[in-house]
């Protein structure tokens, strides 16, 4: 290690900081413009730790096959890297095997994509024995069907961003085992909700409603207003993305004799790192025995409508995107009057802050599950 360090001239321990030159191809869709998800990516690797050095985007009509970005922009990137003294290349789109490899060849810095920055936030956030299992083994997974695992692509990577396991666990290099410790983390998850199973109170009690949305929307602070949390009871808020990686459950008063089991789940984002969601989805998969589901938005931010398809997107891949759903944008308190989009109809605005709009989201629950009820 020490010496791949001192021959690239850099010092032999890694950066305490990341300082990170992201790379973007833009292939100008009119569908999916590249600005909001680029900053959406470049927050997301500020709350992984690194520092933002620059930005390169090129401009495509479709991705080089070879190498992502077309070899002489690769050299550019290179030269712009050292200029700026980026100390990794942070690569917004998917970046297939043999296009990382060839990048390698031209850059002589650590590639991190956006699947490996949401991993290390995840890692770094893990609380639970069960998160902590799940992030690790979406990380091998992910480190599996990507080639990234031999002694040198880990080495090439140093320390810092891309590079945290959760918990103590030290990152497997050799190839055989990795195979062996996925098949050990496989077990001790089957061991973990075997038990949860078994601790799940009897259905039939109260009815299950599932706070879900994207990321940073203020879920939890909703599942604290609605549970009249105490400060230390309190379900972790802040504002960070993937602040909740732990399934919250809480018992809450609705009205005269309803009361109902209201969950808190981890937060959704665009194009969720199929590892992950494969990783999570057991935790998820309590979803399908909810009667309601709040789909919780942020009213403040214009670029609710595409956080809102891709938070459809992963309900319906889960198979719960036929439950009744309230649509509540949250954060209305900093919502600018008549901001575009408009809210779509049906749609009810509250603040986990104020309180506003919270005795509306109550009696839309309890209609909810009359009408499911009614239903059955
Ligand atoms: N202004 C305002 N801020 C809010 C409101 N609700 C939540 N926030 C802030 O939004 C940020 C995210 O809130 P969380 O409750 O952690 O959001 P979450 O949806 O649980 O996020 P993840 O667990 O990361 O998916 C925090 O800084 C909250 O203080 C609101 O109604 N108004
Ligand atoms: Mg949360």
């Amino acid at each position: 290690m020490a010496k791949r360090g001192a021959e690239r001239g850099g010092s032999p321990t890694a950066p305490a900081v990341d300082r990170a030159l992201v790379v973007a191809v833009d292939l100008r869709d009119p569908k999916r413009p590249l600005e909001p998800e680029l900053a959406e990516f470049e927050a997301l690797i500020e709350a992984a730790g690194g520092h933002l050095a620059g930005r390169i985007v090129q401009r495509l009509p479709a991705v080089d096959p070879a190498t992502l970005i077309g070899s002489g922009k690769a050299h550019e990137i290179a030269a712009l890297a050292e200029e700026l003294k980026a100390t990794k290349i942070f690569v917004f789109n998917d970046l297939r095997p043999r296009q990382r490899t060839n990048l390698e060849k031209v850059i002589p810095l650590p590639i991190v994509d956006r699947t490996m920055v949401i991993l290390d936030i995840f890692a770094l956030r893990a609380r639970s024995r069960e998160g902590k299992l799940q992030v690790e083994l979406a990380q091998l997974r992910f480190r599996q069907a990507n080639l990234i695992g031999s002694n040198a692509d880990l080495s090439r990577l140093g320390g810092g961003v891309g590079t945290r396991g959760p918990g103590e666990t030290k990152l497997e290099t050799d190839r055989r085992k990795i195979q062996d410790r996925v098949s050990l983390l496989r077990g001790q998850l089957e061991d973990v909700r075997r038990s949860r199973a078994t601790r799940r109170a009897p259905s039939g009690e109260s009815p299950l409603v599932a706070l879900v949305g994207y990321t940073n929307v203020g879920k939890s602070s909703i599942l604290n207003r609605l549970a009249h949390s105490t400060p230390d009871g309190a379900a972790f808020v802040a504002d960070q993305p993937f602040a909740t990686l732990d399934p919250t459950l809480r018992r809450v008063y609705l009205a005269p004799n309803v009361y109902v089991r209201l969950a808190d789940t981890v937060g959704f984002i665009t194009e969720l790192p199929k590892e992950l969601l494969n990783a999570f989805r057991a935790t998820l998969e309590e979803l399908e025995g909810a009667d309601v589901l709040v789909h919780v938005l942020d009213a403040s931010n214009p670029d609710w409508p595409r956080q809102r398809r891709s938070v459809e997107t992963i309900l319906q891949e889960l198979g719960v995107d036929t439950k009744p759903t309230i649509l509540a944008f949250n954060k209305i308190d900093v919502r600018i009057a008549d901001a575009e989009p408009p809210l779509p109809p049906g749609a009810i605005g509250i603040s986990a802050k104020t309180g506003e709009g919270l005795d509306t989201l109550r009696l839309r629950i309890v209609e909810s599950l009359e009408s499911a009820k009614a239903r059955v």
